[in-house]
């Protein structure tokens, strides 16, 4: 099918695309959510197990899963992989100390089965916070371009403000499967 015949019918079908927002505790994933719900800033408090919410974007659908990123929770990830179209992992870019443990996480994702298909954007978050690191320079320490059996792309963003998030969003619906 076409673009535009791909667009078209994506416009009347309710297809729905499954997101998982994956990431440490503090990240900011839950103010992620909720900046795509209703552009407006929300107090978050630590998610416990995960919050599911349904964001339309663009006439497109999407199913989007925050799930808690505690150590203990960490080892849950992996229930809710199945038929996940995208991951979103959101990094805290002033947070150094923890960077390698993204690094763990992302690959060990990457090598569940139940991602095998899925695509991966990586948000790096709290840009606006001196010090944060540039998404060149997360990229280079989590050897992203190693990555050649999933799509992926990183981008800066800030999600008290919701710079960049859009940004991010283009980049799922340029990727969705249909
Ligand atoms: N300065 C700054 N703070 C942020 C940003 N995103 C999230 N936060 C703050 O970081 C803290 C953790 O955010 P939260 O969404 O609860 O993280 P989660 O544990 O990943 O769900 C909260 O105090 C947020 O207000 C950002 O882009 N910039
Ligand atoms: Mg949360």
């Amino acid at each position: 099918m076409g673009l535009f015949f791909s667009k078209l019918w994506g416009l009347f079908t309710n297809e729905e695309h499954k997101v998982i927002i994956v990431g440490l505790d503090n990240a900011g994933k839950t103010t992620i959510l909720y900046q795509f719900l209703m552009n407006e800033v929300v107090h978050t408090s630590p998610t416990i197990g995960s919050n599911v919410e349904e964001v339309i974007w663009k006439n497109i659908h999407f199913i989007m899963w925050d799930i808690g990123g505690q150590e203990s929770l960490r080892t849950s990830w992996n229930t809710y992989y199945a038929n996940t179209e995208f991951v979103i992992l959101v990094i805290d870019s002033t947070d150094r100390e923890r960077l390698s443990i993204n690094k763990e996480e992302l690959y060990r994702m990457l090598n569940c089965e139940d991602l095998r298909k899925s695509a991966v954007l990586i948000f790096a978050n709290k840009q606006d916070l001196k010090g944060a690191m540039t998404s060149a320079e997360i990229s280079q320490q989590l050897n992203l371009t190693s990555i050649k059996d999933h799509p992926w792309h990183i981008q800066g963003c800030c999600a008290l403000t919701g710079e960049g998030l859009y940004s991010g969003l283009e980049w799922i619906t340029s990727h969705l499967k249909r």
